[in-house]
């Protein structure tokens, strides 16, 4: 299996740390949005809109982080049951859909200084449009592109956006708080994939410095919080690019 990536993208880390604590090795394929590689013709070919992750099985290409964690998860079954497939937990899909609901896009946005973030969108619409040029077969993927990359920059200077995912976010996060009073990890006593998609968000709230904020504030999520970062997945996913990450600004 191949898994087309980056260290810095939420939605990668989901995939990556449900690959870690399943054990399922893949070769890794580093695709940075920041220096628009993900623009590059030959992904743009596996995954028409451009976005990481994307997780490929021989001719079988996935790009939808909730469908790749259900694969993932069918794949350890599989294996643990010695070929008999059997039902994922309705508890982890229902997690996995809600999770992904959120909005952490713009939440990220918001918080980096605009002067850095007007820089990087106009440097992406560039490299957009010459490889446009290069590839004009993929015009019309290129233009929803573009268009998607000026909608994101509108919706940056329109506080309401702000507010709305901040308010999801919270809404999530007291959803959480309740659920880890009941049982150690989301989705029951052991550790389930629905897990890993809460444990991205959560660093990205730590690494914009907004923990006491969101999560220290709720006892049972930072009591979790602490649990989840011992976990040897979290130290290879996420962990080990913390200090990097600080240092050089990047979100
Ligand atoms: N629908 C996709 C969304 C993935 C996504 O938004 N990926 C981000 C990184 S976390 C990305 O590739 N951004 C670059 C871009 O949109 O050009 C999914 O659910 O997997």
């Amino acid at each position: 299996m191949q898994l087309y990536h980056h260290p810095f993208s939420l939605d990668s880390q989901k995939v990556r740390l449900a690959l870690e604590e399943k054990g399922i090795d893949y070769t890794s394929y580093h695709v940075n949005p920041l220096t628009g590689k993900n623009m590059d013709a030959f992904f743009f070919r596996k995954n028409p809109s451009g976005k990481i992750p994307v997780l490929q099985n021989g001719s079988h290409i996935i790009y939808d982080t909730t469908e790749i964690i259900q694969y993932i998860e069918r794949i350890a079954e599989t294996v643990s049951s010695g070929g008999n497939s059997t039902t994922l937990s309705s508890d982890v899909i229902e997690w996995t859909h809600k999770l992904q609901e959120c909005d952490s896009k713009h939440f990220t946005l918001f918080h980096i200084p605009a002067k850095y973030r007007l820089y990087v969108s106009k440097y992406l619409r560039h490299v957009i449009i010459a490889r446009m040029a290069e590839s004009p077969n993929l015009a019309s993927d290129y233009h929803r592109k573009l268009k998607e990359a000026y909608e994101t920059d509108d919706k940056m200077k329109n506080v309401e956006v702000l507010i709305q995912s901040k308010d999801h976010l919270v809404k999530l996060l007291d959803e959480l708080e309740v659920k880890l009073g009941e049982t150690s990890y989301l989705g029951g006593v052991e550790f389930t994939l629905a897990n890993v998609m809460v444990i991205p968000v959560l660093a990205r709230l730590e690494l914009l410095k907004l923990e006491d904020e969101y999560i220290n504030i709720r006892p049972n999520l930072a009591d979790y919080w602490v649990v989840v970062k011992q976990r040897p997945s979290y130290k290879k996913v996420i962990g080990r690019y913390f200090d990097g990450w600080r240092k050089r600004k990047h979100y």
